[in-house]
């Protein structure tokens, strides 16, 4: 799994065909997604989650991606340390991912190394990332329960709004909560939860109060997680679909500009492309019209 994993992170053309041998044995993993801001205490939780799940019978993997930011720097080690209970267990795989050097490649490589997880047999996988960028964000919706870690004051609830993973959550979670201000963070998201409009029997996000580092809460989570499991059997082949949907629209993407890059468009074309736009010579979709056309007469 390790030297799988390595392969696709360092995007080796080994990795496509790698994916392409396994796939046919993945889709039976259930993916928990965790997001949140730095320092929530996502780590930790996921430590309580492993021992809930194993408790449960469950084989894990676990993907936390390591932001690198100057804020968290040394967050590796923080995974690793916090995860620390597991590290005996060889039912419990564990590995940091770093965003560095992943250009918008970071969802592939993550969703990647999960599709590895699911094909060793990992029964469940959890996916940790800092709730910051689109990348991240879209890592996480696409799992098959996102959860939303939240903490008591710092603004975060705005932050939160602002990144968007308000929409992603299927449970929300307060951590912290022997801080002051817990009730004060639940009431914020409930008044939030209170614009949205939900069906007769559609799931309305739950928020959970916890405290990862006495595990205060943690059986409830554990509980909620299997209630949305049950909730939302019905929506999983919807939400694979969504998954692979996401992965072969991003594949596309990046295959696509691969293509321009290497075929037409190389790093000093690129650039005075750029200076004639900023020079008003020409317009972005002009711009991308002329390339566009370029690469279809080729084709032909
Ligand atoms: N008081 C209190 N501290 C907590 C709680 N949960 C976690 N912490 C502490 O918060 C700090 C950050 O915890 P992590 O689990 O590393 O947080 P994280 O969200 O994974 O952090 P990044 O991955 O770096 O974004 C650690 O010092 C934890 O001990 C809690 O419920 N209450
Ligand atoms: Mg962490």
């Amino acid at each position: 799994m390790a030297r799988a994993i390595s392969l696709i992170e360092d995007e080796t053309p080994g990795a496509a065909a790698l994916i392409r041998d396994i796939f046919p044995h993945t889709g039976r993993t259930y993916l928990i997604g965790v997001t949140g801001p730095p320092g929530a205490g996502k780590s930790t939780l996921v430590d309580r989650l492993i021992a809930e799940s194993r408790k449960a019978g469950d084989t894990l993997g676990v993907i936390a991606v390591d932001p690198t930011s100057p804020f968290t720097g040394g967050a590796i080690l923080g995974d690793r340390v916090r995860m620390q209970a597991h590290a005996q267990d060889a039912d419990v795989f564990i590995r940091s991912m770093a965003t560095r050097g992943h250009m918008g490649g970071l969802a592939r490589a993550t969703s990647d190394a999960a599709l590895v997880l699911d094909a060793a047999g990992k029964s469940v996988v959890i996916i940790e990332t800092v709730g910051v960028g689109q990348d991240e964000v879209d890592i996480v919706r696409t799992a098959d329960v996102s959860i939303v870690v939240l903490v008591p004051g710092t603004g975060d609830d705005v932050q939160a709004l602002k990144a968007g993973i308000m929409e992603i959550a299927d449970i929300f979670v307060v951590n912290k909560s022997d801080r002051d201000g817990a009730d004060r963070m639940v009431t914020s998201i409930e008044s939030n939860l209170a614009l949205q409009i939900f069906a007769e029997g559609e799931w309305r996000p739950p928020i959970l109060k916890t405290e990862a580092t006495t595990g205060v809460g943690v059986p409830e989570l554990w509980d909620t997680i299997r209630r949305f499991r049950a909730h939302s059997e019905g929506a999983r082949e919807r939400r694979l679909r969504a998954r692979n949907e996401y992965r072969l629209r991003d594949l596309l993407t990046h295959r696509f500009m691969e293509h321009i890059e290497k075929e037409m468009l190389g790093p000093v074309e690129f650039e005075k492309l750029l200076t004639r736009i900023a020079a008003r010579e020409i317009d972005p979709y002009t711009a991308a019209s002329d390339i566009l056309s370029k690469v279809m007469a080729r084709k032909s």
